[in-house]
């Protein structure tokens, strides 16, 4: 508009040669009917009407200016460690940009670690209206959404498996309180890698005070300003491997405001999370605590509590990007001509943005569906059945909103052209920061494993296929989603043959537990979305039911493993001949 009035009054002239109205983006509750839908699909009226102003005073707050201000400026400042005092003494400690602790501050006073603790009414849909609101926080929190994902989860293990001690720091992890929230870190990967927790080399001593005692590396901590972390560690004498380890909770400072033997051995150069603090630790004799019996070998699966809920916290991240991609790539389309014509007639284009819509509408299905069931167990009304649905959904639902979320993000960057591959544009430090979704709380081959994993030990296959069956079997007539339902009934078919048949160990389970897994996440996920698509037509709206087809059409089921043998891999690895030092 402003370049035509300008084009009107003749100054065009005098302008430089490239001069664009700029993208603005939405108040992100109103303009997103996708995650609106969604939100209210998952609640009760009631609820959905109880919730519905402080998820729109949030949408908001995180698309106006002086947020995306913040963003970009928390983006542009770093942490620097600063080990010494000017007097030499030893310090370490971690400077933050004030913006991202602001953001931060925005997102525990709406209630992003506080709300699912709290007595709401929205009963046990408050993990429903918790996503909703990280959705819309999360994507302008420059990646504070990482010391709030660990603390969550902190908070549910300290209460499921604490002593009072334990339980006493949950006020602060769930305060609405800035001054007064704490936040956790999450202490688990080492040397030997983030996925092989089994070989944690950390090793815990108890003193003759009775006190415990950490000496160890950790050597990917993020989020290290956090006041506190829960890490694994393997007392002395304790087993070999994960039934060895113990999960301990660990504070920065002693009570007396102290260091806790805790030396940071440097910041960590990433590609992208770059206002959020990720650190080298060595742990030097630090002071812990043992969350619940320190030799019954249980850490590991005390972890996997707070695993559990970070990992669905890493699904809305993806969500969340998948959401601020589009909206920034409609944005565009909403200003700018090419060939003579608005971006937003071109077919091509129309085209690749209702594909993301699709792949939005995907990831948010899967994962306010988890939130649904989250909300369950949380609140004591889930079935034995559910219970074992969210641990096989769980990792499901991680890995493909992850995968789905790099290339969305990286089509909304190709949807701004150059413009989408420079800094300022803002894009770049979305696509950064999406690229740590796969890789944060176990990669996606890991993920698939977990799955196959929770398969063998509880059923979690069936439970997950019988579910989605149970949803599209009544729609397979429905005249807006039936063929998509008939569709997703096949491919629940195809899956559960492959899926047993992986279990009964046929063929290499291991290779093709990533294909089942992909496969079962956008099976569920349309079934999810025909009977969506089923509830939004009843009530006029056609949209959600086209998703839902377009989601089937796009084929449901995808290729088996590869054959890697017959494809060369192992000549290609073996026979290369490996040149330098490996210094880059
Ligand atoms: C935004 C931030 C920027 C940061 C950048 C990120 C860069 C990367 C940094 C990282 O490294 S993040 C950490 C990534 N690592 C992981 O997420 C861990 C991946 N590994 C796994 O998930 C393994 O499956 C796991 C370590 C949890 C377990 O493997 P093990 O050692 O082979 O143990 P095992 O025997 O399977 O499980 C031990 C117990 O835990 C069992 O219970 P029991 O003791 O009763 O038999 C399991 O049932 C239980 N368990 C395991 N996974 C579970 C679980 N229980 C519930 N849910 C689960 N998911």
């Amino acid at each position: 508009m402003l370049i035509a009035l300008m084009r009107a009054q003749n100054k065009l002239s005098a302008m430089p040669n490239f001069l664009q109205d700029p993208p603005l983006l939405p108040d992100s509750w109103g303009s997103d009917r996708a995650l609106r839908e969604a939100t209210r699909f998952h609640l009760d009226e009631a609820s959905f009407a109880a919730a519905e102003e402080q998820l729109a005073a949030m949408g908001a707050t995180a698309t106006r200016p002086e947020t995306l201000a913040l963003a970009a400026r928390a983006e542009r400042e770093p942490p620097i460690h600063v080990p010494y005092a000017a007097w030499g003494e030893r310090v370490d400690e971690i400077r933050v940009s004030d913006a991202y602790i602001e953001l931060g501050r925005i997102g525990v006073r709406a209630g992003v670690t506080g709300l699912p603790y709290e007595d709401t009414p929205y009963g046990a849909g408050a993990r429903v209206v918790w996503g909703a609101l990280l959705a819309l926080w999360g994507p302008s929190s420059a990646l504070y959404s990482c010391p709030v994902a660990m603390t969550d989860g902190a908070a549910r293990t300290l209460l499921l498996h604490g002593d009072l001690d334990d339980i006493a720091v949950v006020g602060r992890l769930t305060s609405r309180d800035p001054d007064h929230a704490w936040t956790s870190g999450q202490w688990m990967t080492e040397t030997a890698g983030g996925s092989d927790v089994g070989r944690t080399g950390t090793v815990a001593s108890r003193g003759p005070d009775g006190a415990w005692r950490l000496t160890g590396t950790k050597w990917f901590t993020s989020a290290t300003t956090s006041e506190m972390a829960l890490t694994l560690a393997r007392p002395e004498g304790a087993a070999e491997g994960s039934k060895g380890l113990t999960l301990f909770r660990i504070h920065r400072l002693l009570d007396d405001g102290t260091r806790n033997n805790i030396v940071v051995r440097r910041l960590k150069d990433k590609l992208g999370t770059r206002a959020l603090p990720t650190a080298e630790l060595e742990l030097e004799g630090a002071l812990a605590w043992p969350i619940g019996d320190p030799y019954d070998g249980g850490g590991v699966r005390r972890i996997s509590t707070m695993l559990n809920i970070t990992r669905i916290h890493n699904s809305w991240g993806a969500t969340a990007a998948i959401g601020r991609g589009l909206a920034w790539a409609r944005a565009y389309a909403r200003v700018r001509d090419v060939f003579g014509r608005p971006l937003r007639s071109m077919s091509a284009h129309r085209a690749t943005l209702s594909d993301m819509a699709v792949d939005y509408a995907a990831s948010l299905a899967l994962t306010m569906r988890c939130c649904e069931l989250m909300g369950r167990v949380e609140h004591g009304v889930a079935t034995e059945t559910e219970v074992t649905l969210l641990r096989g959904l769980t990792p499901v639902t991680k890995l493909a909103t992850g995968r789905w979320s790099i290339a969305a993000v990286t089509e909304a960057m190709e949807s701004l052209g150059g413009v989408g591959y420079c800094e300022d544009s803002t894009l770049p430090a979305l696509v950064r920061n999406t690229h740590v979704i796969p890789i944060w709380e176990g990669t996606t081959n890991v993920l698939a494993l977990d799955f196959l994993r929770a398969a063998a030990r509880s059923g979690a296959l069936e439970v997950l296929i019988e579910d989605a069956r149970a949803t599209v079997d009544p729609l397979k007539e429905d005249p807006h989603v039936g063929t998509a339902a008939v569709a997703c009934r096949d491919a629940l078919s195809e899956l559960k043959l492959r899926g047993r048949s992986m279990l009964d160990g046929a063929g290499d389970p291991e290779a093709a537990a990533r294909s089942l897994a992909m496969g079962l996440a956008t099976s569920y996920a349309c079934a999810r979305l025909c009977a969506q698509g089923r509830w939004a037509a009843e009530r006029g709206d056609l949209r959600t039911a086209a998703t839902a087809a377009r989601l089937a059409e796009r084929g449901l089921v995808p290729a088996k493993a590869p054959r890697h043998l017959e494809l060369g891999m192992d000549d290609e690895i073996d026979r290369a001949a490996p040149v330098g030092d490996g210094r880059a």
